[in-house]
């Protein structure tokens, strides 16, 4: 039961911290402690919805006529408060999602630098200026905000992932009804406190927590949001697309992964140890851009092996608050039962299981959802575990025996978000780099890590074709127009023979 002191967190519509309509409550409880409460938050439903969609409406005929210089100003102060609130931002981060606080650390920092790119981004914005076809008439296209946009995002980078989205839709014009991930609302309050302490006016920002079915999915149907963006599952970006279909809503969808290292014969094998450890395992392999695959020359698979295996087996599983620990615990109970079946599944499907494969329930871990960092070795491409999205701490270790082989690995699953490469030879690198198709590839570096300045996004399963951060998401926050000044002073007619004109 929630004591007399647990914080109660509200929706935030027009300006306004209040209560959901539905009169309603969730819990959010600490993934390494489930007797830790992290506070109550509002289970907000379609009538709260439809308020932020109208507030967010009507405060978008003001904020697309602000100077994009002035609203970049705002970016620019919430670039300096997510700074200033780093630690604090981790720290409530951490407690409600479990990776580690240098991780957490490293999330605010998403913020910060997406809030400076976006800033700088006011006082460019560039469209193109083009000669016309015609004597004395100017042609050119400047970005248009589009209006209302509903924020979906995932628990897993719960204010990067908001940032890389809710930065450039502002920046460009429009206006926002943001769902954070019920499982990270903390951190989706802590990002619009920010914004507001920035300077955002009331409407411009809109939260409202809750689940996917109660306040998601009003959004999908609402008239009047023109854009969504969502980073989740391929399951719910799918039925995302499909809903939003009848309105002709601009969706953008970041879905999952099945990332692959590729490890040559030539590789620098301690890196690619190192590489493998901390893509796999990283954020406790709860990544889209997670390196669940590692397909290894035959050559030096033995040795891989051995090496990867030694260095999984010395993770510190444990608390994320605690700095000692490098691997922090599943999101929930029903993730961390996902992981232990896909360990099943591995198992019936006959591969080895190296080391891992049990949950960790010693002392204080018994209140949390901890698993051993889980490596099988000998599998097939066509097995499950190879094909799937775990999002757990549960890699796959697949044997090639070409650079052609382990392409063709590394491309035949339905998903397409990075790859990476472990090699000395630049050939090697230039030609995976061109062949395997996914948005993001690394060269002697993990599948992970990407920087907010480059476009980020996949092929196939991943992605609906859209790319977000770096400034491909003005692509999904504007749309075009094209402009055409004749100062002729009579009527020109483009499309004709010149001879004519
Ligand atoms: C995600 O898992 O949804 O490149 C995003 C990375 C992070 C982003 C991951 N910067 O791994």
């Amino acid at each position: 039961m929630p004591s007399s002191r647990t914080q109660t967190y509200l929706n935030f519509i027009n300006g306004e911290w209040i209560p959901s309509a539905s009169g309603e409550v969730f819990e959010n409880r600490n993934p390494a402690n489930s007797d830790d409460l992290i506070g109550l938050f509002q289970k907000s439903n379609a009538a709260d919805v439809a308020r932020a969609v109208e507030a967010a409406e009507a405060a978008f005929q003001e904020w697309r006529l602000v100077p994009a210089p002035r609203r970049a100003e705002i970016l620019f102060r919430a670039a300096q408060l997510f700074a200033e609130r780093k630690d604090a931002f981790s720290r409530d981060m951490t407690r409600e999602m479990g990776k580690v606080l240098s991780e957490t650390g490293g999330d605010v920092q998403e913020a910060i630098d997406m809030a400076q790119l976006m800033a700088g981004e006011g006082r460019r914005l560039y469209g193109q200026t083009v000669p016309s076809e015609l004597r004395n008439k100017f042609a050119m296209s400047v970005r248009q905000p589009i209006g209302v946009c509903g924020i979906i995002t995932a628990w897993n980078f719960p204010m990067a992932v908001p940032s890389w989205k809710i930065l450039p839709a502002l920046v460009c014009g429009n206006t926002v009804v943001f769902k954070p991930a019920e499982e990270a609302p903390l951190s989706g309050i802590n990002f619009v406190q920010t914004l507001v302490d920035a300077g955002v006016p009331p409407g411009v920002v809109n939260l409202v927590t809750g689940d996917g079915p109660g306040a998601g999915a009003p959004m999908l149907t609402q008239p009047g949001v023109k854009v969504m963006s969502f980073t989740g599952s391929t399951a719910t970006g799918r039925a995302i697309n499909q809903a939003c279909a009848s309105t002709f809503k601009k969706v953008h969808l970041e879905m999952g992964g099945k990332n692959a290292i590729i490890v040559m014969d030539d590789a620098k094998l301690d890196l690619a140890v190192d590489g493998a450890i901390w893509g796999g395992f990283g954020t406790t392999g709860q990544r889209c851009t997670a390196a669940s695959r590692v397909i290894v020359h035959r050559q030096v698979y033995a040795q891989f092996v051995e090496r990867f295996v030694a260095r999984a087996k010395t993770l510190r599983v444990g608390d994320g608050l605690d700095p000692q620990t490098q691997m922090g615990p599943s999101i929930t109970e029903a993730q961390l039962i996902k992981v232990m079946e896909y360990v099943h599944i591995g198992e019936d499907e006959g591969a080895t299981l190296a080391t891992g494969g049990t949950r960790l329930t010693d002392g204080a871990l018994a209140k949390g959802f901890f698993h051993e960092p889980t490596i099988f070795t000998d599998v097939t491409p066509k097995m499950r575990i190879a094909r799937e999205e775990i999002f757990g701490p549960v890699v796959s270790v697949i044997p090639c025996d070409s650079l052609d082989q382990a392409i063709a690995i590394a491309n035949d699953v339905e998903y397409g978000l990075s790859a990476s490469i472990y090699t000395q030879d630049i050939n090697h690198a230039f030609a995976a780099m061109r062949d395997v198709y996914t948005g993001l590839f690394y060269v002697n570096a993990p599948t992970i890590d990407a920087e907010v300045h480059l476009p980020f996004g996949g092929t196939k399963a991943t992605s609906n074709g859209h790319r977000e951060a770096e400034i491909a998401a003005l692509d999904v926050f504007s749309e075009w127009k094209s402009i055409y000044v004749d100062f002729s002073g009579k009527l020109q007619r483009a499309q004709m023979d010149l001879e004519e004109i």
